[in-house]
């Protein structure tokens, strides 16, 4: 089992960068996907978005070739989110976007238009759902609808909800082609595992994907010497990077990915205009790395079907900096020395990536790596950078190379690569 899935968890640990899409009707009021819960809006009021939606400029052709220009090698788009609206040709509900003014399957064009750019196709479907009539709502602590005296008395009957979702998982299984990604969201209080009959549905996924990656959120531990069927095989930290990485209770590696947002929203926010910069975002990419991680960078599309222009701004000059230096970031993973006072390293073998963020003053230290480097270069154009296993008037101890850089300030301000290859 664990051999088998390594295998096909290479590409993915090898990717290191991708897009996560947060797209559906809650673009339309543009407050974030969180809306409905927020603001307690019920089937009946959200239903005007239903009957408003029609993205003219969706083209997943033109997102595809601006993740690849980024550097990404894949993506996970929100096939369904809380609000229960569905992306793809359902047939198990009415709730869908071929019933909207758009009449489109929004989730076959996005896997064709990815896949033609041989970018990795995910889907994200979310186990909560505030559509659905069997979801409970009263005693929930999410739904639109908690607290609602009106849904004090209500019967749910969560077995047929579970039965649905297990539906669509099916068809999305089955009816969209080769998989790389099922990404679940997520587990809550008695709401985790068996509740979802998350085994059989971890089976009928892969029995219909043998090489699909499921994530972790079904419940269950991923870090256990024994996870669950249902565990998943990555690990999904939110809005954070963890302080060393993933480990599980054994001290392997477990493959994470950390999903980030470029403002403070997953879906379209009109008013949300706290944006990370590239230069931000490219060193939390490489903070990833260097903790043998992932980055899936979310964009939330608007209510026209088009990325914000912020963030392809953002995402075009981190395409410009991946363009020199991904050979840094893909295949990489930690490195066995200690985080590095002027920023990260990356390791892929023998090649050892120092980026560097602070200048300082003076060589770059390099500790622990006396007599062990054979060569550095700047990775942006591969001039040749001395190194010296001495240094006058070195108070660090013999341990200790010395890259004689002869900058004032940083060649790349945002992150500057520099080449070692090892002995
Ligand atoms: O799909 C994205 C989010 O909608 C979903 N996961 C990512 C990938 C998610 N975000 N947060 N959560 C799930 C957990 C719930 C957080 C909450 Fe809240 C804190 C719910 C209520 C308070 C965040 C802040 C959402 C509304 C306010």
């Amino acid at each position: 089992m664990t051999s088998k899935k390594a295998k096909s968890i290479d590409w993915f640990t090898n990717a290191r960068f991708g897009m996560f899409i947060h797209w559906g009707l809650y673009a339309i009021p543009a407050r974030g996907e969180w809306v409905r819960s927020q603001e307690r809006i019920s089937n009946e009021d959200y239903e005007i978005y239903f009957r408003e939606f029609n993205p003219i400029n969706y083209n997943p052709h033109e997102w595809a070739q601006l993740a690849k220009y980024a550097g990404m090698k894949y993506a996970v788009m929100t096939a369904k989110h809380h609000d229960g609206f569905c992306l793809f040709d359902s047939k198990l509900t009415d709730y869908k976007s071929t019933n909207t003014p758009a009449k489109r399957d929004f989730i076959k064009e996005y896997v064709d238009a990815f896949r033609k750019e041989n970018l990795r196709v995910g889907l994200y479907y979310s186990l909560l759902d505030w559509h659905y009539d069997e979801y409970p709502a009263y005693n929930d602590p999410y739904h639109p609808m908690r607290g609602n005296e009106l849904f004090k008395n209500k019967e749910y009957d969560f077995s047929k909800y579970v039965d649905y979702m297990h539906g669509q998982v099916r068809e999305l299984a089955t009816n969209y082609g080769k998989l790389d990604i099922m990404w679940f969201d997520f587990s809550y209080e008695d709401k985790t595992g068996d509740a979802w009959r998350a085994s059989d549905l971890v089976k009928m996924i892969r029995s219909n994907q043998p090489e699909i990656l499921i994530n972790s959120r079904l419940g269950g531990n991923l870090k256990s010497k024994n996870p669950e069927i249902y565990a998943g095989d990555f690990a999904t930290p939110e809005q954070m990077i963890p302080t060393e990485g993933v480990f599980d209770e054994l001290g392997n590696p477990v493959p994470w990915e950390a999903c980030i947002t470029m403002n403070d929203h997953w879906g379209y926010c009109a008013v949300d205009k706290n944006f990370k910069s590239a230069k931000q975002i490219i060193r939390l990419l490489v903070e990833c790395v260097s903790k043998d991680g992932n980055l899936l960078l979310n964009v939330g599309p608007n209510a026209k079907g088009e990325i914000p222009e912020e963030s392809v701004e953002v995402l075009l000059q981190i395409g410009k900096w991946m363009n020199k230096n991904s050979d840094s970031i893909y295949n990489c993973g930690l490195s066995e020395l200690p985080k590095p006072e002027w920023g990260r390293y990356t390791k892929n073998g023998k090649k050892l990536y120092a980026h560097i963020f602070e200048r300082g003053l003076g060589p770059i230290v390099l500790k622990g790596l006396k007599g062990k480097v054979n060569k550095a270069r700047l990775l942006s154009d591969l001039s040749e950078i001395k190194v010296t296993d001495y240094w006058h008037d070195n108070l660090d101890g013999q341990d200790c190379a010395f890259l004689d850089v002869q900058w004032a300030g940083l060649p790349d301000e945002i992150d500057t690569v520099i080449e070692l290859e090892l002995k």
